[in-house]
């Protein structure tokens, strides 16, 4: 057992956990003595344990051991590589520097998110199925669509991209690994910290936080205890997200096959690069922002605060809020750009059309992001004339989303299609994305804003966005990658029947609530007017089917994984770097090194290569379990 507590693993992270608490009660009491305070105070207490408790987990885990041992000048253990890659599903619930292992565990883990914030959804809308109250209290209902609002980007959209990415990125570019494997594996384990934080907020002296996803202050700086969940939680997100940015992007910048120059770059890749320039841009402000709450509540700082004269702005919180949230949008979206662009090309035997464009359209988005975030706040109280520009540059900004909508449409113009499942949800995800798209455009005009503010025309926009949007990607690349991850096909009927139920009650969903938005509904409500009462009703139904039929996803994925027939290598029969290895691909990625010589997506063109594996000669051979540091390794230290 005591072997078992030194060793870097569940054990001790269990005993760090448990020293990190002890550790934030004694600094709590002390600090109170020592200052003439009340000795205990359960608030205190719980903050700093919400901020150490984590961190020792972290420690006793195993994440930062190399690192200690590094920088007391200690020798360091180089990492054995008989642990790279997994062979029985524990291996996944321990630390491991393979990405594609961590490319997994990112995906389900965010994919477990997908269904806890899912069934917040099904309670809100059980509530919202009748008018009057039914199983919650508007209190808890706040708290309900709270959390699952922040899940599901936070926990769920966000890192399941990077998920995807982390797995398949590293095979289209020709490399064996990410640039820093460690990070890489730290980067995964501060989300499950982020989740528990969020959603143990429920049992929270006070209740869980319920000041929606955007935690306006000065309701976040004086809401119950439970605020802090979201405060923090958001933090580790963050970090995460910010630390697989860097990464993304050395790896991009330095890990390339030879030949594979940037604009042989499949697009997945350009997408992640867009997306990581956004996120090492943006993430850094709502840590600022949430930093800022944390002192203000914690310490009674006064960057928000404006009772009793504090001197806080409360306006700047949705300034600096903002000046993230929007980008964020964009880190949304853009990496189920680069899955939709994959797909289509390869499901419509085309060149992808204007590919340059593509990618230029990409950096576009980037740049303009950050032009637009006060569209937010066109009703909060700022200069009238400040909402002249935003309204522009808003409208602007959809020029690039044209481009490439315009770019996939000109794909399969004339393509030969291939109606399977990966196909499916990149069409369905074009039409829906396309309908927010327009529901976003009219937001973006200041009198129609102004109008449906706060109702019901909201949520639809942006469920529109999210679930038709990169929920649809994220399906799409899930099981078009599905048999290069796990060496099996998935079931076509059973992806099919999951579609059309998706895409069905998806719009009688969420299309009436457009309607019953601007009949005047409110958003965030946990009971309405009689009049909204049948809409309400169709729309709970709905979500309810559309609930189930993630159960047909769920099914399919854990059954063929198990037992699904045995893929080949390249079923899609796709040029791309990751379709020329085997399904899953061998531990180093690749035996041969590739080298590129054309464009990824030369369908149709007879003869055409992307890329071409030869042997190095009599070069070392590539290193197998436990010797030989490989060559991501090597940049890693
Ligand atoms: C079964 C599907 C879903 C249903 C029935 C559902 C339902 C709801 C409801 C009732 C709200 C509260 C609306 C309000 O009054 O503000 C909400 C908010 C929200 N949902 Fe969902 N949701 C679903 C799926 C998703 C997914 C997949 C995502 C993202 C991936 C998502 C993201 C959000 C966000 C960001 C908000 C906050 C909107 C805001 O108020 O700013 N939802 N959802
Ligand atoms: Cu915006």
């Amino acid at each position: 057992m005591s072997a078992a507590l030194r060793q870097p693993g569940w054990y001790r992270a269990a005993l760090y956990t448990a020293i990190g608490i002890a550790f934030s009660f004694g600094l709590s009491l002390a600090t109170r003595a020592a200052y003439g305070l009340d000795v205990y105070k359960g608030e205190a207490v719980l903050f700093i344990a919400m901020l150490a408790a984590p961190l020792f987990f972290l420690v006793g885990l195993g994440c930062f051991d190399y690192w200690f041992r590094w920088a007391a000048g200690r020798p360091t253990i180089p990492e054995d590589h008989s642990g790279h890659g997994a062979k029985s599903w524990k291996d996944y619930f321990r630390p491991n520097t393979d990405h594609k292992v961590i490319g997994i565990q990112y995906t389900v883990t965010a994919f477990f998110f997908l269904f806890v914030g899912g069934l917040m959804a099904m309670l809100m809308r059980a509530e919202l199925a009748q008018p009057g109250r039914q199983f919650v209290d508007p209190g808890e209902f706040n708290g309900l669509f709270s959390v699952h609002a922040s899940i599901l980007i936070f926990l769920f959209i966000i890192p399941v991209f990077a998920g995807l990415a982390n797995y398949v990125l590293p095979l289209m570019i020709g490399a064996p690994d990410m640039a820093f494997p460690r990070l890489n594996a730290l980067s995964f384990w501060l989300l499950p910290v982020a989740g528990v934080l969020m959603m143990s907020s429920f049992f929270m002296p006070g209740g869980s936080f319920a000041s929606g996803w955007t935690a306006y202050a000065p309701l976040s700086t004086t809401a119950p205890p439970g605020q802090m969940a979201f405060t923090i939680g958001v933090q580790f997100a963050g970090a995460s997200s910010i630390a697989t940015a860097l990464n993304f992007l050395v790896t991009i910048i330095t890990m390339r096959a030879p030949g594979m120059s940037f604009f042989r770059m499949p697009l997945l890749v350009w997408a992640n690069f867009s997306t990581s320039l956004l996120v090492v841009i943006a993430t850094p402000f709502i840590a600022a922002s949430q930093f800022f709450v944390l002192l203000d509540y914690a310490l009674g700082f006064n960057f928000f605060r404006t009772a009793q004269d504090a001197g806080g702005d409360v306006l700047m919180y949705q300034h600096v809020f903002w000046f993230y949230s929007h980008p964020a949008v964009y880190i949304m979206m853009l990496p189920g750009f680069g899955i939709i662009s994959e797909v289509l090309a390869v499901k419509s035997r085309k060149p992808i059309f204007g590919y340059r464009m593509m990618a230029f359209s990409l950096l576009a988005i980037v740049v303009l992001g950050f032009t637009v975030w006060a569209h937010h706040m066109f009703v909060s109280g700022m200069q009238p004339w400040i909402r002249i520009p935003m309204m522009v540059t808003t409208a602007i900004i959809a020029v690039p989303t044209g481009i490439k909508i315009f770019s996939w449409l000109g794909t399969l113009w004339k393509g030969v299609l291939h109606l399977d499942t990966p196909m499916l949800f990149a069409l369905g995800f074009l039409t829906m994305f396309t309908l927010g798209g327009i529901s976003g455009v009219m937001l973006a005009m200041i009198p129609l804003d102004i109008y449906v503010s706060d109702t019901y025309f909201i949520v639809a926009h942006i469920h529109y966005v999210l679930f038709g949007g990169s929920l649809f990607t994220i399906f799409a690349g899930v099981y078009y990658w599905f048999p290069k991850m796990t060496g099996r096909m998935f079931d076509e009927r059973l992806g099919k029947l999951h579609f059309w139920t998706t895409f069905v009650f998806f719009n009688v969903t969420f299309a009436p609530m457009h309607l019953i938005g601007v009949q005047g509904m409110p958003r965030r409500v946990a009971d309405y007017a009689d009049q909204f009462a049948t809409w309400n009703l169709v729309i709970s139904l709905a979500s309810f089917c559309l609930g189930l039929s993630t159960l047909i996803f769920a099914y399919n994925i854990v059954a063929s994984w198990r037992g699904g027939p045995r893929a080949v290598s390249n079923p899609w029969r796709a040029l791309t770097l990751e379709w020329q290895v085997s399904s899953p691909p061998p531990i180093f990625n690749f035996d041969d090194i590739p080298t590129v010589v054309g464009g990824p997506y030369e369908y149709g063109v007879p003869g055409a290569v992307h890329g071409v594996f030869k042997s190095p000669d009599p070069a070392p051979p590539a290193p197998a379990g436990g010797v030989g540091p490989s060559p991501a390794q090597q940049s890693a230290t």
